[in-house]
């Protein structure tokens, strides 16, 4: 055979071996399949908003989206970033068969879709040993915990599938109706809402079955224990409880079915959500629970904590000589025994408050509202320590056995509450949109600098894209003695007499001149006409939001009487007892600040992220109906704009849409010219080899750059004239060979 016929069949493996695949897919960033992609983009707009022609036009953006919404594809890159519009509706795009389509393909060999970048990211992790995270951003209601259950799906369908492994996977599946029970509710805006973040961590062994995971979560909103808004609800697994035990539970926690006789499950909406099935939803928690190596007892535990919840939130007072007295002492009995606490000392702590100064003992009794403030601290703080008690147990059953994989097999999923404004915002509200705007910076740090950074360090000449950098308002939020955080953390600390009034009067004192901090006194006059006294506005990245100060400094200081802690310490029920350890009684230390725990935790998890390659899920929702057949425009442009989505495209298109290595790009389409092929001799090596092959190619100078490494392409156009070129020249070669072959 000769030299030439043995490059060619040489050439054509290389074409599809695995290592050219991985390598191909990390570096060419937008290579359509040229029937899927070009076929879809005739069909309903640009399937990458790199080949929109007109890119900087908001109308054109959203029009594509739009497009592509109405034919039921919610899924559009920028680059590798994947836009994805909520559709409202059950799709047919997630079977096995789709799992399979993806997998090992390259990224834009098929059409975009979540199952593409996960395929990505796993690939990535498996053959370059490369920590990943996904992480999901978007409002409330738009899709990401959606997009989170889609990537730990599809890791799981691709993934070993040998006995211990499937374990594994089941547990990691099975968290998910658990933690949603426990941790979401409906609101106003998703009748599903996490009200909490996640963070999950999967740990894969060398051959990349996964052996483990790990959850962490941030900031339950617990408040929504004790009261919730209009139309909305409270925690699932209460409704999930009441509607799905059998008789035998039910009378067991002396439940009765009927909503309307629990006092916290009367504020907001008094029923049942077409959307849910609680009942159903229950056997799911309890087959989880099960799957997941629950015992008997602890489910009895957890089961006996909700319900005592319930009936603790029956608890009335009256108030007798200043004193509150409880109303019904069968309630207590009841509540006491659920948790395992006796009766008596239970009642004692609901109406008295023992203060330890210095070894001076001093109990004296509540009056009738701190009575009810004692009673729904209670079980708030009962609830939260569940939900961590249950994510941590969670974790102990998730935990790797033995991995032996190196420590950066891990695949991170992030799902934490979208940006929230609501009619009234308070302190849950300012951590989640400062959470926010944590998670921005982040994409910015990583997305639009990284990507202006790598022209810069490869020496390639480029006007910046101006974009705005969040940072400043990270700062104003917990900037260390000057921000928000450190202004209530003092307030909260103070001696003296300290309130959410003097709280507002520090920060306007202090803040007033900056410029994303909007107090009363000078607000514009159209501001100030929709502001309260006891309300400050920041603006954030996503949009302007009105704080009110009511309640901050009692949430921020989120006291629990000592006396109620001392009676749970001693629990029968063994999940109150751990969740409320002795030990926490004789610290001497002041427990952190809620915000500062939360601050801490959320700089705890950036590091984590920082040191792993990102991929980006951004979701949309297209209207606040909820609904499959509204595009509501200006709602989806609001969305487009803070996400950063235009200065994305922006920084993507004014430079160079594709880059590839040298080698990469030489190897691949050195058959294209005669110089090239079957190998670029000539000095210089393989930069000097592109060189010369874009030229042969006829290439002119604004079509791309030369890079210290990589080629920087400048039009999608370009890279698709290349390819057909070499598709076509694969063709002949093809039809070269087999003629060889048939003659010899
Ligand atoms: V929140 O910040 O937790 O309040 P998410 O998590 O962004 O919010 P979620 O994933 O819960 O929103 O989506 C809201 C609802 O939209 C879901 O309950 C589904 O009914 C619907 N949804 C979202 N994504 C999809 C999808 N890919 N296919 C079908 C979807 N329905
Ligand atoms: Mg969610």
């Amino acid at each position: 055979m000769s030299i030439e016929i043995i490059s060619l069949i040489y050439g054509l493996m290389e074409d599809i071996s695995p290592r050219c695949s991985i390598m191909e897919c990390k570096s060419f960033t937008t290579l359509p399949n040229m029937e899927t992609g070009l076929h879809e983009r005739d069909r309903a707009g640009v399937q990458d908003f790199v080949l929109l022609e007109n890119y900087q036009s908001d109308e054109a953006f959203i029009e594509n989206l739009k497009k592509r919404f109405k034919e039921d594809l919610i899924y559009t890159y920028i680059g590798q970033v994947l836009i994805s519009v909520n559709p409202y509706k059950q799709l047919p795009i997630y079977s096995d068969a789709h799992v399979k389509a993806y997998r090992n393909k390259h990224f834009y060999e098929m059409p975009p879709h979540v199952f593409a970048v996960t395929d990505n990211a796993f690939r990535s992790l498996i053959e370059e040993n490369r920590g990943q995270c996904v992480l999901i951003s978007g409002e409330s209601g738009s899709g990401k915990t959606e997009a989170s259950k889609k990537v730990l799906q599809f890791i799981a369908a691709c993934s070993g599938n040998q006995t211990t492994v499937e374990g594994v996977k089941d547990k990691l599946l099975k968290s998910n109706p658990v933690l949603e029970a426990f941790g979401n509710a409906k609101t106003n805006r998703n009748d599903n809402s996490s009200r909490f973040g996640k963070y999950m961590d999967i740990q894969f062994d060398f051959k990349g079955a996964p052996v483990g995971g790990n959850i962490l979560n941030y900031l339950l909103e617990k408040s929504r224990v004790v009261a919730q808004m209009g139309g909305e609800r409270n925690f699932h697994i209460f409704y999930q409880l009441l509607a799905g035990a059998d008789e035998t539970l039910l009378q067991e926690l002396r439940l009765e079915r009927a909503l309307d006789r629990y006092s916290y499950l009367t504020d907001g909406l008094n029923g049942s959500v077409t959307s849910i099935n609680d009942a159903e939803s229950f056997k799911q928690v309890q087959q989880a629970l099960s799957v997941i190596d629950f015992s008997k007892e602890e489910q009895r535990d957890i089961f006996g904590i909700v319900a005592s919840i319930l009936h603790l939130g029956n608890i009335g007072f009256n108030e007798v000589e200043g004193n509150a007295k409880v109303k019904s002492r069968d309630l207590v009995v009841t509540a006491a025994r659920l948790l395992g606490v006796n009766a008596s000392e239970l009642e004692a702590a609901l109406t008295h408050r023992t203060i330890d100064a210095r070894g001076d003992v001093v109990t004296s009794p509540l009056n009738q509202e701190l009575a009810i403030y004692a009673r729904d601290a209670l079980s708030k703080a009962v609830y939260d320590r569940l939900f961590s008690w249950l994510v941590q147990r969670l974790n102990i059953s998730l935990q790797a056995k033995e991995v032996r994989g190196g420590r950066n097999n891990v695949m991170g999923i992030l799902d934490i509450y979208g940006f929230e404004i609501f009619q009234k915002n308070s302190l849950e509200q300012f951590c989640i949109n400062f959470c926010n705007e944590k998670l921005q910076q982040l994409f910015i740090e990583l997305t639009l600098k990284s990507e202006q950074d790598e022209y810069r360090r490869e020496g390639i000449e480029w006007i910046p894209v101006e974009y705005f950098d969040n940072k400043v308002i990270c700062n104003l939020i917990e900037e260390k003695h000057k921000g928000i955080i450190s202004i209530l953390d003092e307030e909260c600390l103070r001696p003296g007499e300290p309130s959410d009034k003097t709280f507002l009067e520090k920060l306007t004192q202090k803040l007033s001149l900056h410029h994303h901090y909007v107090c009363h006194e000078k607000a514009p006059a159209h501001i100030k006409k929709i502001m309260l006294r006891d309300e400050f506005r920041l603006v954030h990245y996503a949009g302007e939001v009105t704080y009110s100060v009511n309640g901050f400094l009692d949430k921020n200081n989120d006291l629990l009487f000592r006396d109620l802690k001392e009676t749970l310490s001693k629990a029968g029920n063994g999940i109150v007892r751990s969740c409320f350890p002795e030990k926490e009684l004789r610290s001497l230390k002041r427990p952190e600040t809620a915000i500062t725990q939360f601050r801490a935790s959320l700089n705890n998890l950036m590091d984590i992220l920082m040191c792993k390659e990102p991929s980006y899920i951004r979701c949309i929702k297209p209207n606040d109906l909820q609904t499959a057949t509204i595009f509501n425009d200006e709602l989806v442009l609001h969305q487009v704009k803070y996400l950063g989505l235009m200065e994305n495209l922006r920084v993507r298109r004014a430079g160079f849409a594709y880059r590839r290595t040298y080698d990469l790009f030489l190897e691949r389409y050195k058959p294209l010219s005669k110089s090239t092929w079957p190998n670029y001799k000539g000095p210089g090596g393989s930069k000097a080899g592109v060189q010369q092959l874009v030229k042969d190619l006829g290439w002119d100078e604004e079509k791309f750059r030369v890079g210290e490494t990589k080629l920087f392409i400048r039009w999608p156009r370009t890279l698709f004239d290349t390819e057909d070129a070499y598709q076509a020249k694969k063709h002949d070669i093809a039809a070269i060979i087999q003629a060889h072959w048939k003659g010899l």
